[in-house]
């Protein structure tokens, strides 16, 4: 059965072409977000839907869908869905984990380089026509090499920035839900510690976890306080990971030094004093943005899609309940 599918942004062109060949699409998408009417427009006759990032997929979305087999989302992170809703109603959940893992550690590294080193800061500085000179005390920032990092989240992201920081002289610490065997510890040269602890142990902070309701601002004013005056804190997970508008004080107070950040609470707003603040590096949520990337995780979720379509357990599947 070739499924109907409603593809609610454009995606790279290999799969753009995949998607019109072994799919019927419900409309040609666009460079932007749907609105909330256009979805539900377009999803009443659909049996496919590849949702992204900027599409909230509710129970009010699901309902308007009773063809609706599979939502393959374009993305491993799925709180823009509501899966128990779509479990309810049978339809199968998909996700895009692993094509995109050193992309987004390639990110969560760079930001905490540029907020270490005040990158921006210092390119602002030269755009403004303002620098005047090389001088002795101009812009320091912290050392990285013999510095701490603390992951707070160590599955397959958190790792891989662990092995960039350890190509960095970092001594690496972590937390998750699930400690791992001490011998994975000795393997991957990390140490285990309890939120806390790594909060106030760590130079570097960096955010590796699901948004989930547990998850939900875990950085809020208590846990800024833990941390070093002279700390620097990355997110590339989900923005209401942090408590943003405890976050701004903490940077303008000098509870931390400064952040890296490429996701925000309510994106594309940020908390409005963000903007100003000078010791803030600040992303558009690119963690996955290469070509590369956006099209192996545009590969991945045709894949979970059709694997439905043709009535097949699919790769990727985040709601299995819904295959008793
Ligand atoms: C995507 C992401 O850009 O995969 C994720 O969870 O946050 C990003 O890589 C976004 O989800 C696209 O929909």
């Amino acid at each position: 059965m070739i499924p109907r599918t409603l593809v609610t942004r454009r995606l790279p062109p290999a799969v753009m072409a995949r998607l019109r060949s072994e799919t019927q699409l419900a409309l040609e998408p666009e460079d932007r977000a749907l609105t909330k009417s256009g979805i539900i427009a377009a999803v009443s006759s659909c049996d496919a839907l590849l949702p992204s990032i900027t599409e909230t997929i509710d129970a009010e979305v699901i309902a308007a869908a009773p063809r609706l087999r599979v939502i393959a989302n374009f993305g491993v992170g799925f709180n823009n869905i509501d899966v128990a809703a779509a479990t309810g109603r049978h339809i199968v959940v998909t996700n895009t984990p692993g094509v995109l893992t050193e992309a987004t550690a390639d990110i969560a590294f760079g930001l905490l380089i540029a907020a270490a080193r005040r990158f921006s800061e210092g390119e602002r500085l030269v755009r403004a026509r303002q620098w005047t000179g090389w001088g002795p005390l101009q812009l320091l920032g912290g050392d990285i090499a013999g510095a701490t990092l603390g992951l707070v989240g160590f599955g397959r992201i958190g790792q891989a920035v662990a092995r960039r920081a350890q190509g960095f002289g970092m001594r690496v610490i972590y937390q998750d839900r699930m400690r791992l065997s001490g011998g994975e510890e000795k393997r991957l040269g990390v140490e285990f510690r309890d939120r806390e602890t790594l909060l106030r142990e760590s130079d570097y902070v960096s955010l590796h976890v699901d948004y989930t309701p547990e998850t939900h601002h875990l950085i809020d004013e208590a846990a800024l306080a833990c941390m070093k005056p002279t700390a620097v804190l990355i997110n590339t997970a989900r923005g209401a990971v942090i408590d943003e508008k405890a976050l701004v004080r903490a940077l303008r107070n000098g509870t931390i030094a400064s952040a890296g950040l490429d996701v925000f609470e309510r994106e594309p707003q940020l908390e409005p004093e963000l903007y100003d603040l000078p010791n803030c590096m600040l992303l558009p949520h690119l963690g996955s943005a290469t070509i590369g990337t956006r099209t192996r995780m545009g590969m991945m979720a045709v894949d979970n899609l059709l694997a439905v379509s043709r009535g097949e357990r699919p790769p990727n599947c985040v709601n299995p309940a819904v295959f008793g």
